[in-house]
C-alpha cells in the first residue's frame, strides 16, 4: 500500500475526464487499497481517484464516523436526480481550507460496480447524496468551488496560490519594528 499524493486546485489536472474501468484485476485492486489509504490519512469522507491523478472512473467513500464503512464505486452513473435540492456545506481535500454551501439535488439514485465488477444500485440522501455528487463530478474534471460564485472561485484559487508559495518557500513575515 502506499499514500498517493492529492493534486490541489488550481490544477488542470483536476479537470481531466475520466475513462470507465474496464478490467477489474490485480491492478485496479492496488489502486483501491493505496486510495483506501490516502483517503483515510487525508480524513476525508471520500476520494475520486481524479485527485490522485488516476484518470479512471473509481471513488471511494466512507461517512461513518469511525472509518469502518469503506464503500466502493467503480463507473458510478446517477440514474435518478430528484426534482428537490438541498444546500449543504462542502469541502475538498484538493481544495483544502475552502468551505461553502452548495445546491443539489436532496436525492439521487446511483449505479455502480465493486471491486469485482458486479454491478449494484443504491438510494442516496444527505450527506450520501452530497457526497456521491461531488465525487461523481471529480470523475467528470469539475471541482465544487465552479458551483460558487466567480468571487469566490478567485478567492480560491487566490487562497490556494498563496498556501502553495509559502509551502515552497516558506512563510513570508511582516517588517519588523514600527
Ligand atoms: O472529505 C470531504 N468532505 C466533504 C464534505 C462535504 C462534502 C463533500 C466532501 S468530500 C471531501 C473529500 C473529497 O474531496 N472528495 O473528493
Ligand atoms: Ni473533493
Amino acid at each position: 500500500m502506499a499514500i498517493l499524493t492529492i493534486l490541489e486546485y488550481p490544477d488542470r489536472r483536476l479537470h481531466k475526464v475520466a475513462r470507465p474501468v474496464t478490467t477489474f484485476d490485480d491492478r485496479l485492486h492496488k489502486l483501491l487499497a493505496d486510495m483506501t489509504e490516502t483517503m483515510y490519512a487525508a480524513n476525508g469522507v471520500g476520494l475520486a481517484a481524479t485527485q490522485v491523478d488516476v484518470h479512471e472512473r473509481v471513488v471511494l467513500l466512507d461517512l461513518s464516523e469511525t472509518r469502518s464503512e469503506l464503500r466502493v464505486f467503480v463507473n458510478p452513473t446517477l440514474t435518478w436526480a430528484s426534482p428537490e435540492t438541498a444546500e449543504g456545506e462542502e469541502g475538498c481535500l484538493s481544495v483544502p481550507g475552502v468551505f461553502d454551501k452548495v445546491t443539489r439535488p436532496a436525492k439521487v439514485r446511483v449505479r455502480a460496480q465493486d471491486a469485482h465488477g458486479n454491478e449494484f444500485e443504491l438510494e442516496c440522501e444527505d450527506r450520501l447524496a452530497v457526497a456521491i455528487q461531488h465525487e461523481i463530478d471529480h470523475l467528470d474534471g469539475k471541482v465544487f468551488v465552479e458551483k460558487l460564485s466567480l468571487l469566490k472561485q478567485a478567492r480560491a484559487r487566490a487562497k490556494l496560490r498563496k498556501r502553495h508559495m509559502e509551502r515552497q518557500r516558506g512563510p513570508r513575515r511582516e517588517p519588523a519594528g514600527l
